[in-house]
């Protein structure tokens, strides 16, 4: 079978920030996709049919006729080799090297930050009396200011254009902006919100971003039918 040009699709659980990376490094090279949204209530990412794509019961899954690949870091780079152009990890050493710094931030200081706040706010029904949720919104500040203070000196994380840095941290930063929008009292206890005010490059940054042609399809289903 000649892959090239077989539609890509892209198995995701709503909401879940690593599917949602690579939803926009899709987005962001204009590629054409078909997006297969697991239900996580149900755990049909453990379900035989999916675990013979992924044996791990997990997503992204990205797949291509035959071929299937796992990692969400692994589909960004598989999908730069594949279609060059626009570039998501820049075009010269010292561009491509900073922006795996801020992915490789995104991937461990960030995702651990916004998860260990993230979990108990979301589905543990926690609250800022709770002496974890304190500590773990301190250090979302921490890493939000460091976003915070790269977005007050250029519109994308790593220079003029999006890049993969981008991709990687958004998903976790739109969720702690949902975070702010449905516990605004507690967030706000914790200095979190109102985000624009406390992070106004961050915002206008999420405002760039979701006005790309094509990122309503990378937006998760379950917070429009909410
Ligand atoms: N290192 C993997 C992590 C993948 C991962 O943990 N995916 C989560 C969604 S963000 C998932 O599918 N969880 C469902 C489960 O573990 O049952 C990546 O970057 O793709």
């Amino acid at each position: 079978m000649t892959i090239a040009t077989t539609k890509y699709e892209l198995f995701t659980i709503s909401g879940a920030p690593r599917p949602w990376r690579v939803a926009l490094g899709l987005v962001a090279k204009q590629l054409d996709f078909d997006i297969r949204v697991l239900d996580g209530s149900k755990k049909e990412q453990k379900a035989p049919d999916f675990l013979a794509l992924n044996p791990r019961g997990r997503t992204p899954v990205l797949k291509r006729g035959d071929f299937v690949l796992t990692e969400s870091l692994a589909i960004l780079s598989y999908l730069e080799k594949e279609h060059p152009s626009p570039p998501l990890f820049g075009t010269t050493s010292e561009e491509h090297a900073r922006i795996w710094e801020v992915v490789s931030e995104g991937q461990h200081d960030l995702n651990d930050a916004a998860s260990a706040l993230l979990r108990p706010l979301f589905f543990l029904g926690q609250d800022d009396t709770n002496e974890e949720v304190r500590r773990a919104a301190l250090a979302v500040k921490c890493e939000l200011h460091r976003l915070e203070q790269r977005l007050a000196g250029s519109p994308f994380l790593v220079g003029m254009r999006m890049s993969a840095a981008d991709c990687v941290c958004f998903p976790h930063v739109r969720l702690i902006l949902r975070a702010t929008e449905r516990f605004p009292e507690v967030t706000r206890r914790l200095e979190l919100g109102p985000f624009g005010a406390v992070y106004p490059h961050l915002a206008k940054w999420i405002d760039r971003i979701e006005a790309l042609p094509g990122y309503e399809k990378t937006f998760p289903p379950h917070w429009t039918a909410a």
